[in-house]
């Protein structure tokens, strides 16, 4: 950073529509720091995608970090390309490298019905489903402690262990506590699955209690995640901040979402709360192949992921201001894209929200 008022953002589109979404998420931003007196940088790479994996056999150079240098936060699009690269290679090879080497160990993705938006759900209105996912980012079940014995024989052993440290735990949990304790509600829920995975769950939620110990001012209950998911779809009004170790927390944040109408509009943000190194925001949704080169993709997810790494730069106004654009755009069918039912391609949606920025 420069001045306190000038962004330095590393910027990577990645696969499939993350290419597409990612120049809308940069024309709101450019939009907004013209509108609020602020500046970005922009350093574009064009790693950490399958097309660099084609051409030089990895996701990503060894020196990345090199590359990206010192950025105030990474506007990430999305990753995975799987009739050339393996889902596991390319996930572990970028998106997975970040979040730990910067240690992003709060994966943060609200689950909000927005105006306009048709909720799959009967009866819902806007304001009636309003909470937060936090998802444990760097460790859990996406570890990479386990092996292979006597493959492609009969024999055959494969074996992953979950890895759940009290450091990594309480610092999520902590999380999620204090962001229930800035809210109306206050209330957090753990997921869990404690009845059937009786090592690590029993411990999370013995964690759970520790940390609601001091929060007094925030309610707390669990739930199984296999109810938990079924709350989602039919009583999705009653959460507020949702905790989840790191799978978990993957299925809940595409599923919250869904409920509300579609995952093309749901952001998040990779973060690092200690501030030691950059966070990363991205939406939800992945590189999509299926609709991939048609210019149909909803960019909201992108560019609400722009507000909140505006928010994290403490940009609060410029932020605010998207979320305006963004609900204004939504509300008017013409402008919306097709997963909403609506004629607008990519580009369209995107200059729609950038111009009704204010
Ligand atoms: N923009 C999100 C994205 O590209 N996701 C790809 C994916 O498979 N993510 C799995 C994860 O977030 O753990």
């Amino acid at each position: 950073m420069t001045n306190s008022r000038n962004y330095a953002i590393s910027v990577i589109p990645g696969d499939g529509i993350g290419k597409e979404v990612m120049p809308e998420g940069i024309r709101v931003l450019e939009r907004a720091a013209s509108l609020y007196g602020f500046s970005i940088d922009q350093k574009w790479q064009d790693f950490a995608c399958c097309d660099y994996y084609a051409k030089h056999g990895q996701m990503m150079p060894d020196d990345w970090k090199a590359q990206i240098g010192k950025p105030d936060a990474i506007f990430f699009g999305a990753v995975g390309w799987p009739d050339t690269v393996p889902d596991h290679i390319s996930l572990w090879g970028s998106l997975l490298q970040f979040r730990r080497e910067y240690d992003q160990y709060v994966n943060l993705r609200p689950v909000r019905l927005m105006p306009g938006v048709p909720c799959p759900l009967v009866g819902r209105e806007p304001g009636d489903i309003d909470f937060w996912v936090v998802r444990e980012n760097t460790e859990g079940e996406y570890s990479s402690v386990g092996g292979k014995m006597f493959p492609g024989t009969d024999r055959e052993i494969v074996i992953q262990e979950t890895v759940m440290t009290r450091h990594g735990t309480d610092r999520v949990l902590r999380y999620a506590f204090e962001l229930a304790a800035t809210r109306d509600r206050k209330h957090v829920t753990s997921a869990t699955k404690s009845n059937g995975i009786a090592i690590t769950m029993p411990w999370w939620d013995e964690r759970v209690e520790e940390m609601a110990k001091h929060y007094p001012s925030v309610t707390h209950d669990k739930y199984h995640i296999d109810i938990l998911t079924a709350q989602f779809v039919l009583n999705p009004d009653r959460f507020d901040v949702v905790v989840a170790s790191n799978l978990f927390g993957d299925i809940l944040s595409d599923l919250g979402p869904a409920c509300t109408g579609t995952i093309g509009v749901a952001p998040s943000g990779n973060i690092n709360p200690d501030r030691t190194a950059p966070s990363l925001f991205e939406p939800v949704h992945g590189s999509a192949p299926d609709i991939a080169g048609k210019g149909v993709a909803n960019p909201v997810g992108q560019i609400w992921s722009a507000a909140m790494m505006l928010e994290h730069l403490g940009e609060a106004d410029a932020a605010a201001a998207i979320m305006r654009a963004v609900e204004t755009v939504l509300a008017e069918p013409g402008l919306r894209t097709g997963d909403l039912k609506g004629k607008a391609n990519t580009e369209q949606c995107g200059r729609a929200i950038a111009d009704a920025l204010a």
